[in-house]
C-alpha cells in the first residue's frame, strides 16, 4: 500500500495563522504601508496555499494581547505550527515572546511592511527571539512564503 507523504494526512492538525491588533483595519488605510489586500482576502489566499501543502488553516484576528497569548498556549496542542503577525505588539510585549518561547513547534513571524526601513522603535521584535524564521517587507506574499516554509519544515 502507497504510503502517505508526512504532512499530507487528512489527520494533521491545522497552521495557526494569528494576526495582532489593528490588522483588521487592512486594505482600508496606508495602502503604500500594507498593501491593498482585506484581512479576508489574505486569509483566504493563505488557506488555498496550505491546502497544496495538505494542511489546513486557522485564521484568526485579535486586538487584545491577552487573547493571542491563549491561541499561543492553545496553538501547543492544537496547531502544527504557527505564523504570527503580532502587529505593533511584536515591539513591546513580553508576555507574547513568552508565550511564543513555550510554543515548542515552529513559529514564523511575518510582518507585511519592512520595519526595518521604518521609525527606530519598529527594528526591535520581541516575537524574533523565538521564532523558527522571519518574513517582512513583502506584503501579503510574505504570509504564502510562511505558509510554504512552514509547510516544509513539517515534512523534514
Ligand atoms: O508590517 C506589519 O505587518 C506590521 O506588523 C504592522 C503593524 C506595525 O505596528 C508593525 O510595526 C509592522 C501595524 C498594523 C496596523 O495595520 C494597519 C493597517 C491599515 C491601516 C492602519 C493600520
Amino acid at each position: 500500500m502507497a504510503r502517505k507523504t508526512p504532512g499530507k494526512t487528512t489527520g494533521a492538525l491545522p497552521i495557526y495563522v494569528l494576526n495582532g491588533p489593528n490588522l483588521n483595519l487592512l486594505g482600508t488605510r496606508e495602502p503604500e504601508v500594507y498593501g491593498r489586500a482585506t484581512l479576508a482576502e489574505i486569509g483566504k489566499a493563505v488557506a488555498e496555499r496550505a491546502k497544496t501543502h495538505g494542511f489546513s488553516v486557522t485564521f484568526r484576528h485579535s486586538n487584545h494581547e491577552g487573547e493571542l497569548i491563549d491561541w499561543l498556549q492553545e496553538a501547543r496542542t492544537m496547531a502544527s505550527g504557527v505564523i504570527l503577525n503580532a502587529a505593533g505588539l511584536s515591539h513591546t510585549s513580553v508576555s507574547l515572546l513568552d508565550a511564543a518561547r513555550a510554543l515548542d513547534k515552529p513559529l514564523i513571524e511575518v510582518h507585511l511592511s519592512n520595519p526595518y526601513r521604518r521609525e527606530p522603535y519598529r527594528r526591535r521584535s520581541y516575537i524574533s527571539e523565538a521564532a523558527t524564521g522571519v518574513i517582512c517587507g513583502l506584503g501579503a506574499t510574505g504570509y504564502l512564503l510562511a505558509i510554504d516554509a512552514l509547510a516544509g519544515l513539517l515534512k523534514d
